[in-house]
C-alpha cells in the first residue's frame, strides 16, 4: 500500500452519485447471459499510467511521480501504486512491457535479474489482489539499440538480443498466469528504401515469429500469441500495417492457426480503417484475439492514445466483438494515457473510470442491438437470394455456366436499396 492515492476507497457503481463513481459499469449486471465484467475484461496498461513521463515532441517530463528513477526500490514503489490503482478501479487485468516494470541494468544479465526479481514481486502483489495478467510484452523500441528494428535489424546481434528478450518475457508471462502474449511491431519497419532490404527484413520478422511460437509450445504456454497491427509511428512504413496485411504475413510463414490479433482503435484509424472494420475482418478470418481501447485526436492525425469517450463508436466496436462470440483469452486493455497537463493522482483514476463507463455504455448498446436482432435480420435479408440452389451452384461452376444462365434466364438485375440511413437510425435508437 502506498499513500499516492491518499487512501482512496474502491469506486462503487452508483448512477446517482455526484462524486467519482461508475454510472454505467456494473460488473455483475447480466447482458446476453454473461456478467458485464466478464464481457469487458478491462485491463490497465502499466506503461502509460506508471512509466510515461508526459513528454511530447516539444517538451519533456511533466509528471513528477515519486517512483521515477532506475532503482529496484522505485520499481517496487511503482508496483505498489499500480496495485493500489487496480483495487480502487476494481480492474480485473493489467498488462506490461518488461521495461515498464524493471529498472534497466548495465548489461543484459543485470536487466534480466532486475526483471525476474520484479516478476517475483508482481507475483507476490497478485496473491493479495483480484487483478490478473491479461498479457505481457517486450519493449523492443525505446532503447537506442532498437532504433533500426528488433527482429528486422540489419545487425544479427540485435536479433539475438530480441530473441533473448522475448524468451524472458514469455517465461514471465507464463509464470504470472498471463492469458496472452503480445507482439507489437515497434520499430519493425523502415524509414527509407535507400538503406533497407525489405525482402530480407520481412524474412527475419517471419522467422522470429515462428521461433516465438515454437518456444510457446516448448514451454507449454497455454495463452494466445497476439500480433498488434499498426501502419506507421514510429517507423514511416511498418510491416504489420493492418489486419489484412498481418493475415497475409501469417499465411506466408504458416502461422495463421497459431497467432491472433490484438486490435487497437487508434491504429485502425491510422491505417485508414474504422475500428469495427478491423474487428470484423479479424473475426471473419478467425484471428480475432483482444483489443487495445483508446482513441486518437482526429485533428492531429497522431497516435495520441487518449481514453475513449465516444459511446456510438465504442458501441459499434463491441457489436463486432459480441458478434465474434466475445472475448476468450482477450480483453479490453486501455492503451491510453492522460493528457500531459493532467498531473494529479485523481486524474489517473478519473481517466480510467470514465473510460470504463464509456465502454460499459457501448457494450450495453451493443448487447441491446444483438437482442433486438433487426440489424442482423436486415443484413441477412440483403443476401437472401444467395440461398437459392442456382446461386449456390454458381459458386461451384464456371464463368461459362454463369454466362449461359444470364442469357437463358434473360437476366436484368435491378439494384436494391442498401438502406444505410434506415440502419443508422436503428443504431441511434440504442446508443
Ligand atoms: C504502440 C502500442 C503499444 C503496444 C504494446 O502504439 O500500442 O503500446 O500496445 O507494445
Ligand atoms: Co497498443
Amino acid at each position: 500500500m502506498s499513500d499516492f492515492f491518499n487512501n482512496m476507497q474502491p469506486l462503487q457503481f452508483d448512477p446517482e452519485s455526484q462524486d467519482l463513481a461508475f454510472r454505467h459499469y456494473n460488473p455483475d449486471e447480466m447482458l446476453i447471459g454473461k456478467r458485464m465484467e466478464d464481457h469487458l475484461r478491462f485491463s490497465v496498461a502499466y506503461w502509460h499510467s506508471f512509466a510515461w513521463p508526459g513528454g511530447d515532441p516539444f517538451g519533456g517530463q511533466t509528471f513528477d511521480r515519486p517512483w521515477f528513477g532506475e532503482t529496484m526500490a522505485l520499481a517496487k514503489l511503482k508496483a505498489d501504486v499500480a496495485f493500489d490503482m487496480f483495487s480502487i478501479l476494481g480492474i480485473p487485468f493489467f498488462c506490461w512491457h518488461d521495461a515498464d516494470i524493471r529498472p534497466e541494468g548495465a548489461d543484459f544479465k543485470s536487466s534480466r535479474r532486475n526483471f525476474e526479481d520484479m516478476v517475483d514481486y508482481l507475483a507476490l502483489k497478485m496473491e493479495s489482489s483480484e487483478t490478473q495478467l491479461l498479457w505481457g510484452t517486450a519493449n523492443m523500441f525505446s532503447h537506442r539499440r532498437f532504433m533500426s528494428g528488433a527482429a528486422t535489424n540489419p545487425n544479427p546481434d540485435v536479433f539475438a538480443w530480441s530473441a533473448a528478450t522475448v524468451k524472458l518475457c514469455l517465461d514471465a508471462t507464463q509464470k504470472l498466469g498471463g492469458e496472452n502474449y503480445v507482439l507489437w511491431g515497434g520499430r519493425e519497419g523502415y524509414e527509407t528504401l535507400l538503406n533497407t532490404d525489405l525482402k530480407r527484413e520481412r524474412q527475419q520478422a517471419g522467422r522470429f515469429l515462428q521461433m516465438v511460437v515454437e518456444y510457446k509450445h516448448k514451454i507449454g504456454f497455454k495463452g494466445a500469441i497476439l500480433v498488434e497491427p499498426k501502419p506507421q509511428e514510429p517507423s514511416k512504413h511498418q510491416y504489420d500495417y493492418d489486419v489484412a496485411t498481418v493475415f497475409g504475413f501469417l499465411k506466408e510463414f504458416g502461422l495463421e492457426n497459431e497467432v491472433k490479433m490484438n486490435i487497437e482503435q487508434g491504429h485502425a484509424i491510422l491505417a485508414g480503417h474504422s475500428f469495427e472494420h478491423e474487428l470484423a475482418l479479424a473475426s471473419s478470418l478467425g484471428i480475432f484475439g483482444s483489443i487495445d481501447m483508446n482513441r486518437n485526436d482526429y485533428q492531429s492525425g497522431w497516435d495520441t492514445d487518449q481514453f475513449p469517450n465516444n459511446v456510438p463508436e465504442v458501441a459499434l466496436a463491441y457489436y463486432e466483438v459480441l458478434k465474434a462470440g466475445g472475448f476468450t483469452t482477450g480483453g479490453t486493455n486501455f492503451d491510453a494515457k492522460l493528457r500531459r497537463q493532467s498531473l494529479d493522482p485523481i486524474d489517473l483514476i478519473a481517466g480510467h473510470a470514465g473510460a470504463m463507463d464509456v465502454c460499459a455504455r457501448g457494450l450495453k448498446a451493443a448487447a441491446a442491438m444483438i437482442e433486438d436482432g433487426t440489424l442482423e435480420t436486415m443484413r441477412e435479408e440483403r443476401y437472401a437470394n444467395w440461398n437459392t440452389p442456382q446461386a449456390k451452384a454458381m459458386l461451384k461452376g464456371s464463368l461459362d455456366d454463369a454466362a449461359a444462365r444470364v442469357e437463358a434466364e434473360n437476366m436484368n438485375p435491378e439494384p436494391i436499396s442498401g438502406r444505410q440511413e434506415i440502419l443508422e437510425n436503428i443504431v441511434n435508437r440504442f446508443v
